[in-house]
């Protein structure tokens, strides 16, 4: 019973991508694309530069922001949001 549940608890849990940050410099919305939000110039604004957005909410002066504003909040989504696709 016991080495049944160390075989479960043992089980390979799948781990997320990794996602890149943009290059230092660059700032959240420093993209060569030319689209506000894409922030691995992709060329596109999809769920990898919302990614990348998230895992910065809240911090402060650590790559920029969409906005201007030191601090990545509601505004920098909403212009991701605003150029999705
Ligand atoms: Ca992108």
């Amino acid at each position: 019973m016991y080495s049944e549940w160390f075989m479960q608890s043992t089980a390979t849990v799948p781990i997320p991508p990794v996602v890149t940050p943009p290059p230092a410099g660059g700032g959240l919305g420093g993209g060569t694309s030319g689209k506000n939000g894409d922030l691995n110039n992709s060329g596109r604004v999809d769920i990898t530069d919302l990614s990348i957005l998230l895992s910065h909410w809240g911090q402060s002066n650590v790559l920029g922001t969409l906005d201007g504003n030191p601090i990545i909040n509601v505004n920098d989504l909403s212009i991701l949001l605003a150029n999705w696709g």
